[in-house]
C-alpha cells in the first residue's frame, strides 16, 4: 500500500493529465508503469480507519459459495469439485480437486487485464492485448494485499421500494446516478477519499428465488436480463471525484444487462480500461444491508483477499465485511 496525498490527485474534469491518453482516462496519475488503479485510492491510514469502523464484531460474507449460479451466468462453465481420498494409502486424509474453475463463475472483481478500450486499443494505463497474452501485466496479484478499507453500501434497491418506485431487478432498468446519491442521503452517509462502495440492485435475491427453467434461461448471454446502475460520464465523474476505490454490486455486470460490446460509453469501458476502477459483480448483500438498516450504520471495514494468481484476470473476492 501507498501512501498518497488526495489533495494532488486530479479532478475528472482535469483528466487525461498524461499527452495522449484517452479523454476521461486516469493514465499516468498513479504512475507510467502502475498497475493498481484507483486501488491506489486504499492507504495505511485508511485502513487504520477503517478498522475503528469495528464496533460489534458482526462479520459478512461477501461472496456466493462457488457454483451458486445453476448454470453460471454469460455460459461461463461450473466448477468440478472432487475430493481426492488417500484411502490406498491407508490414510485418512482427502484434498480438493477443483477443475475447470472459471474465477468469473459467481461473485468476482474483474481485474484491470478483463476488459480493454476498444477506442484505444489498449487497457488500463495504456497497457496493450499482447502484453495481457504474453505477460502478467494488470493481472489480480497486484491487489493480492491491498483490498482493505472503509466499506459503504448504498441499498439502492430498498431506497428506490421506500420512495415507491421499485426496480424489477430482472429487467434491464438502471438505477440512476441520483437514486445513488439521494440514497446515501437517506442512510446520512457520505462518501470519504478511498471508500469500496458497495451498491445493492437486489438481483442476487431475485435470481435466488427464481426457478430452475429461469435459471436456466438467465445463463445465457442472449436472454438475461438485469438491472445495473447507469453508464454515464456523469457516474464515473463521480467515482473518481469521490476517490471510490472499487464499486461491487450485487447484479451480474454492475451496469444493466444488456449493454453492447461496441458502446464505448459502456461502464466497463468507462472504469476498469479509463480509470482503473474495478468492477465488482454478484456479491451477496442482502444480510449486510439488514444489518445496516436495522443499526443505521452503513459504513463498515471490508477485507477482500483477491486470489493470488499472477497474471489473473479476476478473481472471487473473498470479501468479508466487518461492522
Ligand atoms: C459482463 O458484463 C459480461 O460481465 P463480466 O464483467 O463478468 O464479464
Amino acid at each position: 500500500m501507498k501512501k498518497i496525498d488526495f489533495d494532488k490527485i486530479p479532478k475528472f474534469s482535469e483528466l487525461p493529465i498524461k499527452p495522449g491518453a484517452p479523454p476521461d482516462s486516469s493514465w499516468g496519475v498513479f504512475g507510467d508503469d502502475d498497475e493498481a488503479g484507483c486501488v491506489n485510492f486504499l492507504t495505511p491510514e485508511g485502513v487504520v480507519e477503517a478498522a475503528k469502523l469495528v464496533r460489534k464484531g458482526k462479520v459478512f460474507r461477501l461472496d456466493t459459495p462457488i457454483n451458486y449460479a445453476q448454470p453460471p451466468l454469460f455460459e461461463r462453465g461450473p466448477a468440478q469439485h472432487t475430493k481426492k481420498s488417500f484411502e490406498p494409502y491407508g490414510l485418512l486424509i482427502f484434498d480438493d480437486v477443483l477443475d475447470s474453475y472459471n474465477t468469473q463463475e459467481g461473485s468476482q472483481w474483474d481485474g484491470l487485464g478483463h476488459v480493454g478500450n476498444r477506442r484505444a486499443q489498449a487497457y488500463y494505463n495504456g497497457v496493450k492485448n499482447e502484453e495481457i497474452k504474453v505477460s502478467n501485466k494488470l493481472g489480480i496479484h497486484n491487489w493480492a494485499d491491498r483490498f482493505v478499507g472503509r466499506g459503504v453500501l448504498i441499498d439502492a434497491f430498498r431506497y428506490r421500494s421506500d420512495i415507491g418506485r421499485p426496480i424489477n431487478p430482472l429487467t434491464d432498468e438502471a438505477y440512476g446516478l441520483d437514486d445513488l446519491k439521494a440514497a446515501l442521503t437517506a442512510q446520512r452517509t457520505e462518501l470519504h477519499p478511498g471508500s469500496i462502495l458497495l451498491v445493492r440492485t437486489g438481483w442476487m435475491e431475485a435470481y435466488v428465488a427464481s426457478a430452475a427453467p429461469a435459471k436456466t434461461e438467465m445463463a445465457s448471454v442472449k436472454k438475461l436480463k438485469a438491472c445495473g446502475i447507469e453508464r454515464s460520464r456523469e457516474m464515473v465523474a463521480w467515482l473518481w471525484d469521490n476517490r471510490v476505490a472499487a464499486i461491487g454490486t450485487d447484479c451480474p455486470a454492475v451496469e444493466p444487462w444488456p449493454w453492447s460490446l461496441k458502446d464505448d460509453g459502456a461502464l466497463h469501458y468507462r472504469t476498469l480500461s479509463l480509470l482503473g476502477l474495478p468492477l465488482g459483480e454478484q456479491f451477496v448483500l442482502d444480510k449486510l444491508a439488514d444489518d445496516c438498516a436495522a443499526d443505521g450504520r452503513w459504513e463498515f471495514m471490508m477485507v477482500s483477499a483477491p486470489l493470488h494468481l499472477l497474471g489473473g484476470i479476476a478473481s472471487p473476492p473473498n470479501a468479508v465485511a466487518i461492522k
